[in-house]
């Protein structure tokens, strides 16, 4: 498969989809405080999305899984299935929506801190911020697809945290995944692709405050670290422009990021 690149039409539609997933992001805000469930969270998005929007919850169904968003509480890495647990005061929490309307997906991810947030955990969320935002920087026309994962493991690794290898940023448009993976690690055995007008991908590093290490709970779906320790992930979808890079799913509160 090849790389899409969007006319005005597509792009006029994916920056609908991405404002919807923003607006879910900042619909569930209030609502994620000590107390709470993941499934209830899950459930307010998910009427959301489609009683309010008149939109499809992109997860839902997506190979098997089972609810509308993922929650991914504290050593979760990604893919945390929305349950019965409650939030308490210390977590961190990623919620990751991906929304469908008229045919194009968006796709974006925030952390969350719970009542008092111990100081590691701050900083991990942080840095993993700065890890998006250096990554981003790194999209222009013309430049490379490898610039982005080279700038966010060297900061990520000059803090002393580690970047999973495993899954990565994708392309995004008419399907949730499309070419190309965004690697959020520098790798040279794979082709580098030069930036075109017109390609939209996302990039959501996940950042580990011990090893790299990951396994598979038994529920198939939600990611862990191998040792337990905390690790947190951004996700924003972005649009190659000619003079730069347009960030879809940019929020209010991040203009000056940008
Ligand atoms: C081990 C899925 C889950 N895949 C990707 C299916 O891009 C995403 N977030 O930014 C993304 C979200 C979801 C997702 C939700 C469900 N899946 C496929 C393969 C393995 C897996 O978990
Ligand atoms: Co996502
Ligand atoms: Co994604």
């Amino acid at each position: 498969m090849t790389i899409s690149i969007k006319n005005i039409e597509d792009i006029e539609k994916m920056r609908v989809t991405t404002r919807l997933a923003v607006e879910v992001l900042d619909m569930i805000t209030p609502y994620v405080q000590a107390g709470v469930t993941t499934n209830e969270l899950n459930q307010l998005c998910h009427n959301h999305i489609v009683n309010v929007q008149k939109a499809i919850p992109s997860p839902l169904n997506y190979k098997g899984f089972p609810k509308s968003i993922c929650t991914s509480v504290n050593h979760q890495v990604c893919h945390g299935i929305p349950g019965k647990k409650k939030l308490k005061s210390g977590d961190i929490l990623n919620i990751d929506i991906t929304v469908q309307k008229n045919g194009y997906h968006g796709d974006t991810s925030r952390m969350f801190m719970i009542g008092k947030p111990s100081i590691r955990a701050k900083r991990l969320v942080e840095i993993a911020y700065e890890c998006l935002w250096i990554g981003i920087h790194q999209v222009k026309p013309g430049g490379y697809l490898s610039e982005i994962g080279k700038a966010i493991q060297q900061h990520a690794t000059s803090h002393k945290y580690s970047v999973v290898r495993e899954y990565c940023g994708h392309g995004i448009g008419k399907n949730f995944h499309e070419e190309p993976q965004v690697l959020h690690y520098y790798c040279t055995d794979v082709k580098d692709i030069i930036l075109q007008p017109g390609m939209t991908f996302t990039i959501e590093p996940m950042i580990n405050a011990g090893k790299a290490d990951i396994k598979l709970l038994p529920d198939q779906w939600t990611v862990v670290t191998k040792d337990h320790k905390l690790s947190a992930q951004w996700e924003h979808t972005l649009l190659v422009t000619e003079d730069g890079v347009e960030v879809l799913t940019l929020s209010q509160g991040e203009k000056q990021y940008a």
